[in-house]
């Protein structure tokens, strides 16, 4: 299972299924009807910022219990420290981009 940390804001199972759930308006900041990487990168850190309840710029298992199983959060957690840190998210949430962005050319329509 492959972990999708956008689950973490929309309850979709990939970036692209998001985008179809009402998502939309939020990722695409500008209104031009693409979600380009600096808006998804934008709604990702605030998507963290609302995550790290604690504000100690880590996600702990607590803060994920609602949205992550404990594999997906050891998928996210690369350095094995038990905890999502702010780079371990973003990295993670930029792998779905590319994934989702099929079509390469850094936008999802
Ligand atoms: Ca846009
Ligand atoms: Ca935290
Ligand atoms: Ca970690």
């Amino acid at each position: 299972m492959t972990a999708s940390l956008l689950l973490f804001c929309t309850g979709a199972s990939t970036a692209q299924e998001a985008m179809y759930e009402g998502q939309k308006d939020q990722l695409d900041a500008n209104g031009n009807g693409a979600v380009n990487r600096p808006e998804y990168q934008s709604f990702m850190t605030k998507a963290f910022e609302k995550l790290d309840v604690d504000n100690d710029g880590s996600l702990s298992q607590a803060e994920t219990a609602n949205i992550l199983s404990a594999d997906q959060l050891a998928a996210a957690d690369t350095n094995g420290d038990g905890r999502v840190g702010r780079e371990e998210f973003m990295n993670r949430v930029m792998k779905d981009f590319a994934a989702a962005d099929k079509s390469g050319d850094g936008r999802l329509q």
